[in-house]
């Protein structure tokens, strides 16, 4: 028999590990009630597998634990941020760094400098924390990303991609009220889908000629350089980090949360080309985050998120990290569980509205489809769907996304193929009994983010 060699496995050993606890139906009952059915609300020990998110979550490798080591703790121009400096520019070659403490630092500084209250942020889908920093700087986000990317059954294999005619409408309407245009890459709510290389460069294009900026969040551009490289023509033989800087080089400046890609803990920062901009982004730094060279970071946390970008953006990593999410995807797929298509770079999304056909929008079955799962086998996944899309900044009234999920997301280096095993079969249990499942009343609702503290009760 001709065996069939597998295309990936981890660039690594492991080294340290980290004990977790197997728990019994009743403890798992017990701790979802008082959790008020959010998953957010769970204590960590009381969780076996925890597909919450993939930030902050990451493995480090000893390379980075031995610079935490050398952390400078200086309060002013610590090495650590010199390098980190130099790295965020060697590999995304932006020319200003401004260190903050995770993403929505470098949102909130960048959404203060250049929105102006009545502005229009065009971008490829809302990101929670994206558009509310948007808002409460008095701007308005325009969802213009293609049509395909809310349709969880459409195998478009760049669903990140801007919708180019929605956003030429938008500019004709009036480009003075355009501070720029924000592109994600990869777009964490339309299921870690990402953009191509083509559509951006005919963004910039549009965008250049009507003189409005481009910021990237490349929060997860390493995965979506791994998309491209797979899927893109003539991009096969290129390496992530070549495709990644030329991501960048298209676009004026990004925000990064380094707990994703860069495989750290915690860290992050804003990175922008125009020196008024920077000038301007550092002076409400001090005020927000910290001084210009840390930015709310420990001079450990600046070296390890130096160290990370650099791994990062192995070739060998991304494949292994991203083939770790298709195995577990392709294995629902397999068992007919409703999923999200193509499968994206950092999670696995099922189809609440498809596997709950009878909880209807407004009784959260995305929310009550991950308590089900945590329920069956202590692992823990997250709700995004309409408790995510949070209420309209104007009606007040609830956002209905086209899109109800719940992402099961995978760590960095943390998780073994028997763990993905885990978790499929009880998502499989889970869509065995699914009937049984019953929606959700929101007792509890917070009023920013509301999806983080919310508390819900079966009906
Ligand atoms: C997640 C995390 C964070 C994130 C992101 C993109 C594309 C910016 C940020 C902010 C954490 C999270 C955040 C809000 C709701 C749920 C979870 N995403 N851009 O799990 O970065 O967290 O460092 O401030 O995905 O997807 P940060």
């Amino acid at each position: 028999m001709k065996l069939a060699r597998r295309s990936w496995a981890e660039p690594f050993k492991i080294k340290v590990v980290e004990p977790v606890k197997l728990t019994t139906p009743e403890q798992r009952s017990r701790a979802i009630t008082e959790a008020g059915y959010n998953t957010f609300l769970l204590r960590s020990e009381d969780v076996y597998i925890d597909l919450l998110t993939d930030s902050g979550t990451s493995a480090m490798s000893d390379w980075q634990w031995a610079g935490m080591m050398l952390g400078d703790e200086a309060y002013a121009g610590s090495r650590n941020f010199y390098h980190l400096e130099e790295m965020a520019r060697k590999y995304y070659g932006y020319k200003y760094i401004i260190p903050t403490h995770q993403g929505r630092g470098a949102e909130h500084i960048i959404s203060r400098v250049l929105i102006r209250p009545g502005d229009v942020i065009p971008g490829n889908m809302y990101f929670t924390t994206t558009r509310l920093h948007q808002e409460l700087a008095g701007g308005r986000f325009v969802d213009v990303i293609i049509p395909e990317a809310h349709d969880p059954a459409s195998e478009h294999p760049f669903k990140g991609n801007v919708d180019l005619g929605k956003l030429e409408t938008l500019i004709r309407q009036g480009k003075e009220r355009i501070p720029y245009v924000s592109v994600a890459a990869t777009v964490n709510m339309a299921g870690g889908q990402p953009i191509s290389l083509e559509n951006l460069r005919a963004v910039r294009g549009l965008t250049l000629r009507h003189g409005i900026r481009l910021i990237l969040d490349a929060t997860r551009v390493a995965e979506n350089a791994y998309f491209i490289q797979q899927r893109e023509a003539g991009q096969a033989g290129r390496s992530i980090a070549s495709i990644v800087k030329e991501i960048c080089s298209l676009t004026d400046g990004c925000t990064m949360s380094a707990k994703k890609d860069a495989l750290v803990n915690i860290g992050g920062f804003l990175a922008v080309n125009e020196k008024e901009v920077y000038e301007e982004a550092s002076n409400l730094l001090v005020v927000y985050e910290g001084l210009h060279t840390y930015g709310g970071m420990a001079g450990r946390d600046m070296e390890a998120v130096a160290r990370g970008i650099e791994e990062s953006l192995d070739d060998d990593h991304i494949r292994a990290r991203v083939g770790q999410v298709l195995y577990l995807g392709d294995k629902l797929r397999e068992w007919e569980v409703p999923i999200v298509v193509p499968i994206g770079g950092h999670g696995v999304f099922l189809d609440a509205r498809q596997f709950l056909p009878q909880i209807p929008q407004e009784h959260y079955p995305a929310q009550a489809l991950a308590a089900a799962i945590y329920l069956d086998s202590g692992v823990r996944a997250m709700e995004r769907g309409i408790v995510s899309a949070g209420r309209n900044k104007e009606t007040g009234e609830e956002n209905k996304p086209a899109l109800e999920l719940v992402r099961l997301t995978i760590p960095r280096r943390v998780y073994t193929q028997a763990h993905m095993d885990v978790v499929a079969e009880s998502v499989l249990a889970v869509h065995e009994q699914r009937e049984k499942i019953r929606g959700l009343r929101m007792v509890h609702e917070p009023r920013y983010l509301r999806f983080f503290q919310a508390r819900f009760e079966p009906l």
